[in-house]
């Protein structure tokens, strides 16, 4: 089976851009591949956040893709700080990445430029670090967003320079980047990604919001005036995000969508229902996952456990070939 690998920050809330976009093909996945998801908090430490704060939000984001129908039996699901061989693979390949590589990294331009007191050093070697947590379990597949191709293409650039340097060691990884019409946009303000960082959240679905006050952001969603339902992403941005949304509840087509509707308001309606039919399961698992912490936590260690099985072969075969003196 193909080793399928995708990291995911514990930052903000999951959102449902999140779910539909990424999180749901992980699901659909599962038993097709050998899938390995990480809940990347090594990677969070790039941006001062307070004490605890990043290990409250792993705990809820393992509860949140576990509710979401990731299963920790069939896939592997684990905490990156509890696998070390990611802190020391990273720091290997630090050692074998340019700094006019990283300096060409376009997410540390945007995020550097965000931080107006503290830059950190790790914010800047973050791809190699990324680059690490690929390379440890031999991935022939990275299913992430556009933004993220650049760094699986650097990746690929780093094996093949160790790979020729060092001998044959690393896989190389391919990004698989999904359809745009995955791309939920904000209700609000529909030309925009519906995004955690939004400055408010009028226009977005968190996984964890109330149900009633889901329905009511769908119905309040932006739409355009002349009232004509019709798939159209550049001219009909609002509607279209609806109808994108509804077919993705539902299985079905935007455009075949589009010619059952006359009005706004019965497409607003039915796709809050369907909103509210996705979430309602998802938030009653939610509930009970919360209600015993410790449950996740074990499963967490079960797939740390999985992980390393994966991890040090490959991470013994680097120093090998490496050719540091053995342990
Ligand atoms: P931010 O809002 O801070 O940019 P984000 O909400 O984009 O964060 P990420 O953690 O960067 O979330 O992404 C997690 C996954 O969700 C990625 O695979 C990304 O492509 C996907 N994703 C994020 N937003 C959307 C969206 N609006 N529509 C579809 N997929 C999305
Ligand atoms: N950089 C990614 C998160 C991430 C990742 C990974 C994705 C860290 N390590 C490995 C795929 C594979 C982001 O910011 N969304």
């Amino acid at each position: 089976m193909t080793r399928v690998f995708s990291g995911i920050q514990p930052t903000g809330d999951i959102h449902l851009g999140n779910l539909l976009g990424a999180v749901r093909n992980w699901v659909d996945s599962q038993g097709a591949t050998d899938s390995v998801f990480c809940i990347v908090d090594l990677h969070a430490l790039t941006i001062p956040k307070d004490p605890g704060e990043i290990g409250e939000r792993t705990l809820e984001l393992a509860q949140v893709l576990i509710a979401c129908g990731l299963d920790p039996e069939r896939v592997t699901l684990f905490v990156q700080s509890h696998v070390h061989q990611h802190a020391e693979l990273g720091w290997i390949l630090q050692c074998n990445t340019s700094f006019g590589e990283l300096s060409r990294m376009t997410q540390f331009k945007d995020k550097s430029s965000r931080q107006r007191d503290f830059v950190s050093a790790g914010l800047f070697t973050y791809p190699t670090l990324q680059a690490a947590d690929i390379l440890l379990y031999d991935t022939e597949q990275v299913p992430v967003g556009e933004d993220q191709r650049q760094h699986v293409e650097l990746t690929r650039d780093v094996a093949e320079r160790f790979n020729s340097r060092f001998g044959e060691t690393f896989v190389l990884p391919e990004a698989v980047i999904p359809p745009a019409a995955a791309r939920v946009m904000d209700l609000q303000n529909p030309t925009d990604k519906m995004s955690k960082s939004a400055e408010t959240d009028a226009g977005t679905i968190l996984l964890g919001d109330d149900l009633a006050r889901t329905a009511k952001k769908i119905r309040r969603a932006m739409t355009d005036s002349d009232n004509e339902v019709r798939w159209d992403p550049a001219a009909k941005p609002g509607v279209s995000n609806l109808l994108g949304i509804l077919g993705a509840c539902t299985g079905r087509s935007p455009e075949e969508l589009a010619g059952g509707y006359e009005q706004y308001g019965p497409l607003k309606a039915d796709t809050a229902e369907a909103v509210v039919a996705l979430l309602e399961p998802i938030q009653s698992r939610l509930g009970e996952l919360r209600a015993d912490p410790a449950e996740t936590t074990r499963l967490l260690a079960g797939g740390a456990e999985k992980a390393r099985e994966i991890a040090v072969p490959v991470l013994d075969r680097v120093v090998c070939n490496l050719g540091l003196q053995p342990r």
